[in-house]
């Protein structure tokens, strides 16, 4: 499964897969992300592996991130809620491509991972955490993992066979 990180510079993208990957969070500043970079993750729970590309918010990468989208099965738009500008642009992005689920993580800088969420976030699927504390990112990345699981189609089952059905008195009078 893949997963692509994307939303606006300094929303916290690498800082919540480095708490994710190591549960640590580097205090000294974070180099930025030069185009993508990746990580592998296995989600606990359901054992899946799970490929992270976490992307540079530049808008002179936005061309690779968008040619990167086609590939990815889940797009995480990354935001700080208190932010007053949505990412419009990374879900529309997002939206034009219906082979990739879109799910939105609010990254609270503060200490409160549960301080209210802006309203206009309501409109899609949301999870919070905090990378700093490290509050709700490994739950929400298993959640999206969950959630990416509960979108596919299930597998089609194999046709139930009534025990009856072989001793109907017309198939006995083929024998
Ligand atoms: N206080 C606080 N600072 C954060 C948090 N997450 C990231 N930062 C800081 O915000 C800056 C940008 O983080 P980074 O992960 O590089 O953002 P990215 O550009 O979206 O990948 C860095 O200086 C981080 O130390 C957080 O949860 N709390
Ligand atoms: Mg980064």
């Amino acid at each position: 499964m893949k997963i692509l990180i994307v939303g606006k510079p300094n929303t916290g993208k690498s800082a919540l897969i480095h708490r994710l990957l190591f549960d640590q969070f580097k205090h000294a500043p974070i180099p930025p992300t030069i185009g993508i970079d990746y990580h592998s993750w296995t989600c606990p729970i359901t054992q899946t592996r799970v490929q992270l590309c976490d992307t540079s918010g530049h808008v002179v990468f936005r061309p690779i991130m968008t040619s990167y989208l086609q590939h990815a099965h889940v797009a995480l738009v990354v935001f700080n809620p208190q932010d007053l500008d949505p990412p419009d642009d990374w879900i529309r992005e997002v939206i034009l491509r219906p082979h990739c689920q879109l799910i939105l993580v609010a990254h609270h800088h503060g200490p409160d991972a549960s301080a209210p969420l802006p309203a206009w976030s309501k409109r899609y699927t949301t999870l919070a955490c905090n990378a700093s504390t490290g509050h709700g990112v490994r739950h929400t990345f298993q959640e999206v993992v969950r959630l990416h699981a509960a979108s596919l189609p299930s597998p089609p089952t194999e046709p139930t066979q009534s025990p009856t059905a072989p001793n109907t008195w017309w198939r006995c009078c083929w024998c």
